[in-house]
């Protein structure tokens, strides 16, 4: 039972959307509550405040709130100070920039869960040829320069997915892209986002993408890729 007085983040623990929430919260220095729920079994509580039965919703002081990129505004403007820009113009570009993220990580999800060599290589291409706009964006250590922000949030989960792919499988997926490959290492090395997952993540993610199949029990292409680098 969460204590009402705390957000509580209604969450599936492998999620990259509930991990910009994590992060953000982290970030703020918030107290909060993580509720984990089965996304293959959803509960009826769950569907009856999700509209979109999707993770992360958050409950806080009776209300709810859901979609990642608006939890994160609205977290972001209950707990001062702001992680975004002061300038109306760059803080729009930024909320942009989030939406890119999402799409990135759209990509990859579908590039990690293919099917076919085919698919994989498709999909890959989709991701890769979608980041050669991001490069010339990338203002220093993070998104804006020097300073996190919360469109670093939106973003790190995608890089703490692809670095542990890439490094299984021996992959490059930021070829030709120096600026974003240093902004993924800087991000995955914050303490907000390191602890923005629970422990054993690269295991547990690993697993789960190993255990990717199709037709009963063909496994998809990465799933069979990572059986045989294991
Ligand atoms: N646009 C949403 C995407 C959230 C999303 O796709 N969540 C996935 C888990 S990572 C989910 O809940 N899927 C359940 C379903 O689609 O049934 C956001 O940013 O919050």
């Amino acid at each position: 039972m969460s204590d009402s007085t705390k957000p509580e983040l209604i969450s599936f623990d492998l999620c990259p959307f509930v991990q910009r929430s994590v992060i953000t919260l982290l970030e703020k220095n918030v107290e909060f509550d993580l509720t984990y729920i089965d996304l293959a079994n959803k509960p009826d509580w769950f569907l009856e405040i999700s509209p979109l039965g999707k993770v992360p919703v958050l409950r806080e002081k009776g209300e709810v709130l859901f979609e990642s990129a608006v939890i994160n505004e609205y977290l972001d403007e209950v707990n001062p100070p702001s992680l975004h820009p002061a300038d109306p113009l760059k803080k729009a570009q930024n909320r942009a920039w989030v939406e890119v993220g999402g799409n990135q990580l759209m990509h990859s999800f579908r590039m990690m869960m293919a099917e076919t060599r085919e698919d994989y290589d498709a999909h890959r291409d989709a991701l890769i040829k979608g980041f050669r706009m991001v490069e010339d964006q990338v203002g220093g250590t993070f998104f804006n320069g020097d300073h996190f922000s919360l469109v670093d949030t939106a973003w790190a989960p995608l890089f703490t997915r692809l670095l542990i792919v890439e490094d299984v499988l021996g992959e490059n997926y930021l070829p030709s892209y120096p600026k974003i490959r240093a902004w993924a290492n800087a991000l995955v090395a914050r303490d907000s986002v390191i602890h923005s997952v629970r422990e054993g993540f690269r295991e547990k993610f690993l697993t789960y993408l190993q255990n990717k199949t199709y037709h009963g029990n063909t496994p998809g292409y990465v799933a069979d890729r990572l059986a045989s680098a294991a």
